[in-house]
C-alpha cells in the first residue's frame, strides 16, 4: 500500500448545514491530511465535468442542480491508501443504507443530498482535482 491523494468535495447541504468543520475533523481523526482546501460556487460547466460518468442519468440534471445550489468545500486529501480509505469513511452513497460511524450513516437521510463527494480510483482523483485545483 502507499501514501495516495484523493478528491473530496462537502456539498451545498453539508456546508448549509454547519458540517465542514466536523467532516474535516473526520479526516484528520483518522490521520488523514488534508493538503489542499478551497471554497467555492461552483459553475454549470464544473459541475457536468464532476458528475460527466452519469450525463446519461435520469438524476443528472437535478444532481447538477444541487450541487450548484450554494457554495461547496473541495480539497485534496493525502494518506495511506487515501482513496478507499476516505470512500469507507463516507460510506454508500444511500445516506438511508449507510452504516452508522460513516458520515452519510450519521448525517444523511437522502442518496443526493449525502454531505460529501469523494473520487472512487486514482483516475477518478486525476479527473476530479483537476476541474478545481
Ligand atoms: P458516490 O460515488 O457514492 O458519490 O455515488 P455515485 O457515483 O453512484 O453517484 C454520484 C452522485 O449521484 C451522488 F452524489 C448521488 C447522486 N445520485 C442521485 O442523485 N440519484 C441516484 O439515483 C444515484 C446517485
Amino acid at each position: 500500500m502507499a501514501v495516495e491523494r484523493t478528491f473530496v468535495m462537502i456539498k451545498p447541504d453539508g456546508v448549509r448545514r454547519g458540517l465542514i468543520g466536523e467532516v474535516i475533523s473526520r479526516f484528520e481523526r483518522k490521520g488523514l491530511k488534508i493538503v489542499a482546501l478551497k471554497m467555492l460556487q461552483m459553475t454549470r460547466e464544473q459541475a457536468e465535468e464532476l458528475y460527466s460518468v452519469h450525463r446519461d442519468k435520469p438524476f443528472f440534471n437535478d444532481l447538477v442542480k444541487f450541487v450548484t445550489s450554494g457554495p461547496v468545500v473541495v480539497m485534496i486529501v493525502e494518506g495511506e491508501s487515501a482513496i478507499s480509505v476516505v470512500r469507507t469513511l463516507i460510506g454508500p452513497t444511500d445516506g438511508r443504507k449507510a452504516p452508522p460511524g460513516t458520515i452519510r450513516g450519521d448525517f444523511a437521510l437522502s442518496i443526493q443530498e449525502n454531505i460529501v463527494h469523494a473520487s472512487d480510483s486514482p483516475e477518478s482523483f486525476e479527473r476530479e482535482h483537476k476541474i478545481f485545483f
